[in-house]
């Protein structure tokens, strides 16, 4: 029988800095009432999704970094979105910014989760690639400091069962690079969810920013058609605070191709009807990793974090 996903993109537009917990939420449960009317059994919030994109400033008071931060998931603000969740019966993919205490420290990630059509968590995930800078950068005019404020992610990519078929997540910056992909397509991924908040101008080189549209959907087209998965990718956009980010929400199927698109910089909601299937029949033929791929021909002997010895002449 084939395996059908009924998904859904929820893009968001700008948060405004001086936006609550009650703003936002009230918007995802606005966006997810839209997805199950479209007939979407899972929707895909964005990264950071309860908050403004908080790493464009240097924020040094303690507390007021804090603010930014979720202690519980859910707690009292969040609840409403996994009641109506349950009340509807969709699943939903979250980010957010997770404050915890682990071995005996407080501890800061970039988060997402995953949570099926009871309201119950399945899958958590936490930022691995990090962008940016732990120090402000004097010539910027918006700062880029998720190393200052998350730790790398140190849950790795894991899948989870669920809508059918089997889960990934990953966060932004993390579908730029290819093993995020290739570590959950190893694991059979049919589809990886993602949400990304995307400054046009974070490498502050006008031929590289100028290709921000055209790197965002081909990381993930790339990805998808790689590892033979489903990718969906959630934006928040627009003018947010001064800064401007892509928008572009997108499905894309393991062809590569993209199903669905956002066409605006606000809150839209994209929805597709998701063939798991259609990666099976690419895992079976080109992307069969069993028969083709050659591991030991890949294996580099990695001195140093990031670094590879000079070839042999
Ligand atoms: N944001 C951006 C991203 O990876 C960035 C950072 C923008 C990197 C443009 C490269 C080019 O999409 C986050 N939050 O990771």
């Amino acid at each position: 029988m084939a395996r059908i996903v009924h998904a859904a993109s929820a893009q968001m537009g700008p948060i405004a800095k001086s936006e609550t917990r009650k703003d936002t939420v009230r918007r995802l449960v606005a966006l997810m009432r839209e997805a199950k009317g479209r007939g979407a059994e899972l929707v895909v919030f964005t990264e950071l999704a309860l908050t403004t994109f908080f790493p464009r400033w240097l924020i040094e008071d303690e507390a007021e970094l804090h603010r930014y931060f979720e202690r519980q998931m859910p707690g009292p603000e969040t609840q409403p979105l996994f009641d109506e969740a349950k009340k509807l019966g969709i699943g939903f993919y979250l980010g957010y910014a997770e404050l915890v205490e682990e071995e005996g420290r407080i501890r800061r990630f970039n988060t997402s989760i995953l949570v099926d059509g009871n309201g119950a968590i399945i899958g958590k995930y936490r930022k691995v690639h990090l962008p940016g800078h732990s120090e402000p950068q004097p010539s910027r005019v918006h700062q880029h400091l998720e190393k200052r404020y998350f730790e790398p992610g140190n849950y790795g990519f894991k899948v989870w069962r669920g809508f059918g078929g089997v889960m990934g997540m990953c966060i932004c910056n993390d579908r730029r690079w290819p093993e995020t992909y290739r570590v959950m397509g190893l694991q059979g991924v049919d589809m990886i969810m993602l949400g990304y908040n995307t400054p046009f101008d974070h490498t502050g080189h006008p031929d590289i920013d100028g290709l921000t549209s055209f790197h965002n959907h081909l990381s993930m087209q790339a990805g998808a058609y790689q590892n033979a998965t489903w990718v969906i990718g959630t934006a928040k956009c627009g003018t947010e605070e001064g800064s401007s980010m892509v928008g572009q929400s997108a499905i894309i199927a393991p062809s590569g191709e993209i199903v669905a698109q956002a066409v605006s910089l606000e809150d839209e909601v994209i929805t597709a009807r998701c063939d798991l299937d259609l990666g099976t029949r690419y895992r079976d033929t080109i992307f069969n990793f069993a028969k083709h791929r050659e591991p030991d021909a890949y294996k580099l002997i990695v001195e140093r974090k990031g670094s590879v010895p000079p070839p042999e002449v």
